[in-house]
């Protein structure tokens, strides 16, 4: 009788010790924190959209998942063309990333850097939006992310601390910091320049020291980091590259997760894409385009081409765009100057 008790007792015991271990197993497949890499961080549009992601995301898991930002690539000491490979291997547990800094090692996101593709907003719409978005995405999916939604850093302008620049001509022998893929270096060799490859976190104390003349990234950039500051006095509205950003979680903590909870990081990252989007835009879709002016304000010289100076540029970079083509896959470049012949504007 003793005996049969004690083994019921033991019995229950180990019953009850797995369960507790099947609750803890539940409880430990989630971290306590996510990391989420981002280059520029809050109060950047950029930044601001991985923030509104990760508080929505708290809000709505009732604090289920938290993360925590990292801001100027951090996790990889800086290194943002390292980014993606760092999220396949879960160094990086989440990020909003831009297309050029993935580019390297996924090819089709060059599609974005093609010189002159994108002539507006509706052009950009019509890409991530549609068909080429989710052919990109499906694209991701099999280089073992998982993507879920579109974002964007915007239209990148040429800034200088020499002079206006109007023609390729005005560019020749200028020293231009360039991002991620080589594309850029073609790019700017095809225009006359020297254009250096260096990630942003070196390009900040570059310009600065004048050991390069000038850059190319988003207006919204500008009064947020100062680049007066850095002696950028002349700023070219061109348009002839935007870089859309990813909202993207590494597969196996996407799969970590319930599929409830997969819905909400989804959907939260819909939302905080289309808040991010609007931001990226802002000053910049009016007619009177507020930005330019905020940056005149600065002392900054602000040139916008006519309709034939900005042609002379497109020209330049035919050769750039037919070559890089094949590299980024001739369908899907088709595919994209299709879906832009095509769009609403
Ligand atoms: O490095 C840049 O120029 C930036 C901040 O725009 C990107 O990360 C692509």
């Amino acid at each position: 009788m003793k005996l049969r008790r004690t083994l019921l007792t033991l019995v229950a015991a180990a019953a009850a010790l797995g369960a507790m271990s099947m609750n803890a197993t539940a409880q430990t497949a989630y971290k306590a924190e996510y990391r989420l890499s981002l280059v520029l961080g809050p109060p950047l549009p950029w930044g601001t959209g991985g923030k509104i992601w990760a508080d929505l995301i708290k809000e709505r898991t009732q604090g289920r998942i938290n993360i925590k930002l990292y801001p100027g690539v951090s996790l990889i000491q800086g290194d943002q063309t390292r980014e993606f490979s760092a999220l396949r291997q879960g160094v990086i547990d989440m990020a909003v990333g831009s297309t050029i800094n993935w580019s390297p090692q996924v090819k089709e996101l060059n599609l974005f850097s093609l010189p002159f593709l994108m002539p507006d907003y509706a052009a950009i719409d019509a890409l991530t939006q549609g068909d080429v978005g989710r052919k990109i995405f499906q694209t991701l999916e099999k280089s073992g992310v998982v993507p879920l939604a579109w974002g964007e850093n915007g239209y990148r302008e040429l800034t200088n601390s020499k002079k206006p620049i109007r023609s390729p001509g005005d560019l020749k022998g200028m020293k231009i910091r360039v991002v991620g893929s080589p594309l850029f270096a073609d790019t700017f060799t095809a225009f006359g320049a020297n254009p250096t490859q260096m990630s942003w976190a070196d390009a900040q104390p570059a310009l600065s020291s004048g050991a390069v003349d000038g850059q190319e990234n988003p207006l919204q950039l500008f009064p947020v980091l100062k680049l007066h500051n850095v002696g950028q006095k002349f700023v070219t509205t061109w348009g002839y590259v935007a870089d859309p950003l990813i909202f993207v979680v590494n597969r196996e903590i996407f799969d970590s997760w319930t599929k409830a909870d997969q819905a909400i990081v989804r959907q939260a990252a819909i939302d905080a894409g289309a808040q991010e989007i609007a931001l990226a835009r802002k000053g910049l879709i009016e007619t009177d385009k507020p930005l330019l002016k905020e940056v005149a304000g600065f002392g900054v010289t602000v040139t916008q081409l006519t309709p034939a100076e900005r042609d002379a540029f497109v020209q330049a970079t035919r050769p750039v765009y037919q070559k890089w083509k094949s590299t980024v896959g001739v369908d899907l470049v088709a595919a994209a100057e299709k879906a832009i012949a095509a769009r609403k504007k």
